[in-house]
């Protein structure tokens, strides 16, 4: 397998493009496809201030790179979320993401749950579910609330984050078998600001989960390589195995079904697509000052409120 631009032994074949490189046009590459992606969406621009959500991972840490490399005025936001499990996860991906940036001289401001609300993540799950499911949903909803409340706080123009396009993949399957149409229409990679609301991209959206590894990879770029304990076995990874097994044999399908998702997102295949927009900013939260579908405190408020 050899480089189509130079002829030297390629690093990656991208059977989807058609397209073998090695390490050095492969670290071209990848950042142009990315740019060419910002720009098409309308994602921001030179002028924007960007806060990239990182969480150790190799697609954040990989985007917040290539975001840099590109010229972008990016900050990271860490958020610990005090998950241990054995393994140490959250203190190990914390050092994995202070390492990286402090070795490229990167902004990192770090939210440490515990410090800020007293409680970790499996705790907070633990007294409003009473441990009776992951954690994740609990989880999804604090981390948006305070990537959203940073960014409004400290005058960021956009927030971004390192979906990858298999993970949109595998969420556009969970949300198309469940015809989940409030979902399907509020699938796009490009969500606008709003009052109490900055606005929020994500630039790997057509970027496969291994192009991204790869470029990590060949970038010498250090991630924590451990999943989340509670994402093992999760109904998304099963989604992924699925799509990587049609993609075995139609190479580009995984692609092919997102792009024809926005295509008809675009079409106005969901209808309540614009209006959804109008429907988050109804109401403000009185105490946090996010936007909630209700009148009333939002859904993180209510977590925290004293009985
Ligand atoms: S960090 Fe949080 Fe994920 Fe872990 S607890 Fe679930 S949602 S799996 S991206
Ligand atoms: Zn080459
Ligand atoms: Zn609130």
């Amino acid at each position: 397998m050899r480089c189509r631009k130079c002829g030297q032994k390629a690093v990656i074949n991208m059977r989807q493009h058609r397209l073998s490189l090695c390490a050095a046009h492969f670290q071209e590459w990848l950042p142009a496809q990315v740019d060419r992606f910002i720009k098409k969406y309308k994602m921001f621009n030179y002028t924007d201030r960007v806060l990239v959500a990182v969480s150790g991972g190799k697609d954040s840490l990989a985007l917040w790179n290539i975001l840099a490399q590109l010229g972008f005025q990016t900050d990271g936001l860490y958020i610990d979320l005090g998950i241990d499990e054995g393994i140490a996860y959250s203190s190990r991906s914390r050092e994995v993401t202070e390492s990286f940036a402090l070795q490229r001289g990167l902004p990192l401001h770090i939210t440490d749950i515990k410090e800020s609300y007293g409680e970790s993540i499996p705790q907070i799950n633990e007294r409003t579910h009473r441990g009776r499911s992951k954690p994740c949903s609990v989880c999804g909803l604090v981390k948006r609330h305070i990537f959203n409340d940073f960014a409004q706080k400290n005058n960021y123009d956009v927030v971004v984050t390192g979906h990858n396009l298999d993970d949109e993949a595998a969420i556009l399957l969970a949300n198309t078998l469940d015809w989940s149409l409030e979902f399907l229409a509020r699938g796009y990679p490009v969500l606008p600001a709003k009052p109490g609301f900055t606005k929020k991209t994500k630039p790997f959206c057509r970027i496969y989960e291994r192009e991204s590894a790869a470029y990590a990879f060949v970038s010498g770029i250090a991630y924590m390589e451990s999943e989340c304990p509670f994402s093992l076995d999760s109904k998304q990874l099963k989604y992924k195995r699925i799509l990587n097994q049609w993609e075995d044999d139609r190479p580009g399908m995984k692609l092919r079904f997102y792009l024809h998702y926005l295509n008809a997102l675009n079409a106005g295949a969901f209808p309540w697509k614009q209006d959804n927009a109008k429907t988050l900013s109804q109401h403000l939260c009185p105490q946090c000052g996010q936007p909630t579908s209700t009148g009333g405190l939002c859904t993180f408020c209510r977590l925290f409120k004293q009985p």
